[in-house]
């Protein structure tokens, strides 16, 4: 990584860059024709521009790109699972601490078996977490059932920590008639109304200023409630999220921007994605407080998230997380990741630097867990995401009509078209279709 992982003693987000302004306006200063400049010195002139409150300076200097570099990553818990700075430790009950970790490792349970599930071709397609789960459950945890949350599609574990039932993320990936969705998304393509999770959707970043529109909303309606909006690094590049950012520092909405910096994008490493200093770098530039974690120290990642969402709301202000982790999965079933990184810093993420094995550290040092526990609830946990996929495989897939029924209250006429083309479609193809799995 680029930046220098140290440890800080203290939680802090970087305010937006400001240089001291003009020590008051003196009036305006006419320049045209038949009007009489007022007399100064040089030194006396302060800038009177209404887009920057800054000075002047008579020495040629471009600012360098990386004039904040290295922004510090704040850390609550090393490696081993030691609390750095004891101040920091946010004292989170065993109770909650073994929610936090049952979460993180029931996700990993699912996405394994997903993955083999799409390998074997019973689902089209399929994104793990691996590696990111100490962003998911730290931030989820942080923030009230009632908060809003856009996602991108890496972010299962956000959804899972509010309790989303196994066999609805089931229903979803097989596109079943339990599926809200009736299998017109691909897999991974969540949404749940009722835990404020706002369905996913795959064109990049349009979840960024859909968010600060919804966190407009809230600031206008007083609900005392924030919106979170996750994307990646790589999103970041996009047209979407400038527009969104600056929206939501003019019209100080109360959103959290969290960026899962998971060190690609596909395959566009970090260093080909950008120039400056990761993203955390550009909250000044908007006016936005922002902040660097360890998005592997689920506790840094749940701080920084309270506190962003308690200032958000007290002073109607967004904010930027953005949590440095590693994408130790492929970037999908469609994806082979050998191809661009070497298996050497795959293996490093996996076996050195871990989001789960550093939690588990921490439990065990408390004797919170040992290995006995650990070995239960794997079993148990395996078990329960078998059943919940042998539920769904069991289940229908819904009558081809029902697509179409849904949303439009009159049809338009491209959507009866499909309709049409698809109904055409089986009735000649149908005997390649395992048909007797639709319903009738
Ligand atoms: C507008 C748009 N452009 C391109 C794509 C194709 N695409 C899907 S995921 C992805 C990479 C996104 O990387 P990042 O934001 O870092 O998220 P990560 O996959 O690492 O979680 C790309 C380019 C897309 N879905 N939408
Ligand atoms: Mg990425």
């Amino acid at each position: 990584m680029a930046a220098a992982a140290v440890g800080r003693a203290g939680l802090g987000f970087l305010r937006g860059l400001r240089l001291p302004g003009p020590a008051g306006v003196r009036g305006l200063r006419a320049g045209g024709e038949g009007l009489r400049q007022q007399e100064f010195t040089s030194l006396e002139e302060k800038p009177q521009f209404p887009g920057a409150s800054a000075v002047f300076i008579d020495k040629l200097e471009f600012i360098q790109p990386n004039v904040i570099s290295g922004i510090p990553i704040y850390r609550v818990m090393d490696r081993q699972g030691q609390i750095v700075n004891p101040s920091e430790d946010p004292q989170i009950s065993q109770e909650e601490v073994l929610k936090l970790y049952k979460s993180m490792t029931l996700l990993n349970t699912m996405d394994r078996i997903l993955y083999e599930s799409q390998r074997q071709g019973r689902i089209s397609f399929y994104m793990t977490n691996y590696g990111e789960e100490g962003t998911h459950v730290g931030s989820i945890a942080a923030l009230d059932d009632a908060d809003l949350v856009f996602g991108q599609y890496r972010e299962a574990g956000v959804l899972m920590h509010r309790g989303y039932p196994l066999d609805m993320f089931m229903a979803q990936c097989y596109g079943n008639t339990s599926d809200p969705g009736k299998g017109r998304q691909m897999p991974v393509h969540y949404g749940c109304k009722d835990l404020n999770f706002v369905t996913i959707s795959s064109p990049l970043a349009t979840q960024i200023p859909q968010a600060v529109g919804a966190a407009y909303a809230f600031k206008r309606t007083n609900t005392n409630r924030v919106v979170i909006c996750y994307f990646g690094e790589g999103t970041s590049s996009e047209g979407d999220a400038h527009a969104g950012f600056n929206f939501a520092a003019t019209l100080e909405c109360p959103v959290i921007f969290f960026c899962r910096n998971n060190g690609y994008a596909i395959s566009t490493p970090t260093s080909e994605q950008y120039r400056g200093d990761g993203i955390a770098a550009r909250g000044p530039g908007y006016g936005i407080q922002s902040i660097r974690v360890d998005g592997n120290d689920v506790f840094a990642v749940y701080n920084a998230t309270k506190e962003a969402r308690r200032r958000a709301i007290a002073e109607n202000q967004p904010f930027l997380i953005e949590a440095m982790t590693y994408r130790i999965g492929h970037h999908s079933t469609s994806d082979d990741s050998s191809a661009y990184r070497s298996v050497d810093e795959v293996n490093y993420w996996d076996k050195q630097d871990h989001p789960i094995s550093r939690l588990r550290h921490y439990m065990a040092n408390r004797n919170w867990w040992d290995e006995e526990q650990e070995k239960s609830w794997r079993k148990k946990s395996r078990k329960r995401v078998m059943e919940a996929l042998e539920e769904a495989e069991r289940k229908l897939k819904p009558k081809v009509q029902l697509l179409f029924s849904d949303v439009y209250s009159e049809m338009p006429w491209h959507i009866a078209k499909q309709q049409t083309s698809l109904e055409r479609h089986l009735k000649q193809y149908g005997e390649h279709y395992p048909l007797d799995h639709f319903e009738k």
